[in-house]
């Protein structure tokens, strides 16, 4: 089978364990401790159990027939305290899911970030310190050394633009900063830890296919009048282009290159802009923008359309803008594309839950638009539904679910929604077309 199917989850997620066997604290560790930053007072500290549940949770992959997962690996866990001393515990925990997959005729595709700095990194600036991009390269370093033996599939970062959006200029993530500045020098930092990411895996791991995986929405601007359109032309910027344009146009996009240009350094774009084989594209529904003067860059969320339908949770549906982003990215990028993530989210209990006819639904569609965008040329190789698993969804804590596999927090038993019924099905079928 050409297409690759698979799902993706990530470490903070699902893992729990979180003061287990040497992991060291991240900055969603302290964020949750504080009051009022997650929904219910929600943490990472149990979540899915996935660490202890490993085994089972590849055997569920394998009943769906999955050929591919995507994970992250927990930073804190392999390097406490991000530099200096390794944790062997924590990297034997990712030797034992890599060899699981690989049994299991799965393939790893394993994501360096999914939002957990260490702690310890972070009470040293964070990605506001430019130091951050060597921090990164080492414990990339680190992982492509001792798993590069098995994973061919690297990914940098997950969604650049979502965690320093909401932890840097929104204020809603952590390090819960709003300052521009700090935003500014954020973003290059980010950029050249991706680009010294890359120049290392290369370096350790002959052969490896190596990608960043963005947060693509098309942008709309909520009405048409001009002070709605800059800014939704600045928000674009930040959210979709911020990252890719500079990792693989070697420049960044005209509004936010005049804003950044301090921060630039001789030989820095060069560091950044790396070749790459494949673009990761997570996919949702289109974002609207509005003017917000008060709000840091003067943008912010505006309201879609009131005929266009929205999930449970709030967020807009229309499968035509996947297509569209798909196109874009072709377009600009010229990389094969995969698509890392793409799911619903529903209330608990919503839908009969397990009879998910929405998410059902909503896949449906996105996959038959990701369908028709790649017979009009858009070069899609892949599709990753978010998520394996209900798991921690940040600041909505346990309020919002994602799984094709329902999860019983209390019990932690597992079991397969309609949707991932489909799914499985969906890929058998596939299999069975090309045999
Ligand atoms: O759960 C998140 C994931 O961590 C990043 N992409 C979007 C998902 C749904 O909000």
């Amino acid at each position: 089978m050409d297409f690759l199917w698979g799902a993706s989850t990530s470490a903070y997620q699902i893992e729990g364990a979180v003061a287990e066997d040497g992991r060291g604290p991240s900055v969603w560790d302290t964020f949750c401790r504080e009051k009022g930053r997650v929904d219910n007072g929600d943490s990472g500290d149990v979540a899915c159990d996935h660490y202890h549940r490993m085994e089972d949770d590849v055997g569920l992959m394998r009943e769906l027939g999955l050929a591919a997962y995507r994970f992250s690996v927990s930073w804190p866990r392999v390097l406490p305290r991000g530099a200096g001393r390794v944790n062997p515990a924590g990297l034997d925990s990712y030797d034992r899911l890599i060899d699981r997959l690989l049994e299991a005729g799965i393939e790893p595709w394993l994501c360096l970030y999914h939002w957990d700095l260490p702690q310890a990194l972070d009470d040293l600036g964070g990605w506001a310190n430019r130091d951050a991009a060597g921090w990164f390269a080492d414990y990339a370093t680190v992982c492509a050394r001792r798993f590069g033996d098995r994973v061919r599939h690297w990914a940098t970062f997950n969604e650049f633009s979502v965690f320093t959006l909401f932890g840097y200029a929104f204020g809603w993530a952590p390090p819960s900063i709003a300052d521009q500045e700090t935003h500014l020098k954020v973003i290059h930092t980010v950029n050249l830890a991706h680009g010294d990411a890359v120049g290392v895996i290369r370096a350790h791991v002959p052969g490896a296919k190596i990608g960043g995986v963005h947060s693509f929405q098309p942008m709309r601007p909520q009405s048409p009048s001009p002070e709605d359109r800059e800014a939704t032309a600045l928000f674009d910027e930040h959210w979709n282009l911020a990252y890719p344009d500079p990792q693989i146009l070697g420049r960044y996009p005209p509004r936010l290159a005049r804003r950044i240009e301090p921060y630039v350094q001789a030989g820095d774009m060069a560091r950044i802009c790396r070749p790459l084989d494949w673009f990761g594209i997570n996919f949702y529904a289109p974002v609207y923008g509005r003017a917000e003067p008060t709000s840091l860059w003067g943008f912010a969320f505006g309201a879609p359309p009131d005929d266009l339908p929205r999930s449970d949770v709030g967020w807009p549906i229309d499968a035509t803008a996947f297509p569209q982003a798909l196109m874009t990215a072709r377009d600009r990028y010229r990389l094969p594309i995969y698509v890392t993530e793409n799911g619903l989210g529903r209330r608990p209990g919503a839908d009969a839950d397990l009879n998910d006819t929405a998410r059902l639904d909503y896949m449906q569609t996105h996959i038959a638009a990701m369908m028709e965008a790649k017979r009009q040329g858009a070069d899609v190789r892949g599709y990753f539904a978010w998520s394996l698993l209900d798991n921690f969804e940040w600041g909505a804590g346990y309020s919002s679910r994602f799984g094709l596999v329902h999860v019983d927090y209390t019990t932690q038993a597992r079991t397969p929604r309609a949707s991932a019924r489909w799914y499985a099905e969906r890929i058998r079928a596939e299999r069975l077309l090309t045999l």
